[in-house]
């Protein structure tokens, strides 16, 4: 049974992940806010991402560190800053000197303006949409270099809507069941190997603007699709206003968008 670190225990995907890991792992959770549903054999510790003594003291021994705790949406540059780029480096560092894999959430907001009609696979541009999608930017980019330079295994999940369920016409796209999850995190633990990946979290949902690799690479099977839902109507920010319809970010692309035209198609690589 192998030890298991994961951070962000107490928010949405975190307790789902402790409670889908829990059986086959030794469970060490944290977060900055107390966990209220702690699996049995679990630990868990109160802890800020921000604080590298602690974050070492907890990667000890460990084998993978499950990275999800993170400011989960758009936030100030500064707040962004503590959890999301020295928490993940804390993070890494960690897995560098335990030699432990890591499984890291990174989100959609990392391409986010990339165009709805592009179909787009792992090795696309980074198009962040907001200082959360560079935060995410930034960490895959660390998994980058620690596996090039120091040989520390990671996954970098970027992953669509992680939710219960989907609530809106662009998550008829982007959604990625709670079952999945837990699927393809168990996925990235048991690959004999990983190096630097880079998988999209997404279910099995028709057009889908995201490539396979976790499907054909790790074994990742999807049991659920957003399809079942697809009488949803359009009613959210994402579906009404023009700059999130273009756009995968979605909201995260109109909030504060101040161009004064839409970009151009891209039609140089780079540019646009
Ligand atoms: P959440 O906000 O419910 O959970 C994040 C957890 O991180 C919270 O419990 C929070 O207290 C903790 N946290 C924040 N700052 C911290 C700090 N300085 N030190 C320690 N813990 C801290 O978000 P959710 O939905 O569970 O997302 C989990 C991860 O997945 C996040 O990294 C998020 O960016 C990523 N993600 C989630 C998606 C989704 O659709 N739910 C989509 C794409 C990525
Ligand atoms: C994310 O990265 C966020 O953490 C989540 O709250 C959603 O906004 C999700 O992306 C999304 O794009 O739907």
């Amino acid at each position: 049974m192998s030890t298991i670190f994961l951070t962000g225990a107490a928010g949405n995907l975190g307790r789902v992940l402790s409670a889908g890991l829990a059986d086959e792992h030794k469970l060490r959770l944290m977060d900055i806010v107390t966990a209220r549903q702690i699996p049995d054999g679990a630990v868990f510790r109160l802890a800020d991402l921000a604080d590298k003594d602690t974050v070492l003291a907890l990667c000890e021994g460990v084998d993978a560190i499950v990275h999800f705790g993170a400011i989960s949406t758009e936030a100030s540059f500064e707040e962004v800053l503590e959890a999301n780029l020295r928490g993940t480096y804390h993070i890494f560092e960690g897995a560098r000197r335990n030699g432990a894999r890591v499984v890291f959430a990174s989100s959609n907001h990392a391409i986010g303006f990339h165009q709805r009609d592009e179909a787009l696979t792992e090795d696309c541009q980074l198009r962040p949409d907001s200082y959360y999608g560079l935060s995410k930017a930034y960490s895959e980019l660390l998994g980058r270099t620690y596996w090039d330079k120091y040989g520390v295994e990671n996954a970098c999940l970027r992953i669509g809507s992680c939710f219960a369920e989907p609530v809106d016409r662009r998550q008829l796209y982007t959604w990625l069941s709670f079952a999945d999850l837990t699927a393809l995190v168990r996925c990235c633990l048991a690959a004999d190997t990983l190096g630097h990946a880079v998988y999209w979290g997404v279910s099995e949902n028709t057009g889908r603007w995201w490539s396979d690799l976790a499907r054909e690479q790790i074994g990742f099977s999807s049991e659920d699709s957003a399809d079942a839902y697809g009488s949803i109507v359009e009613g959210s920010e994402d579906d009404m206003n023009p700059v999130a319809r273009r756009y995968q970010g979605g909201a995260f692309c109109a909030d504060g968008y101040s161009r004064s035209s839409p970009a151009p198609r891209q039609l140089f690589r780079g540019r646009g």
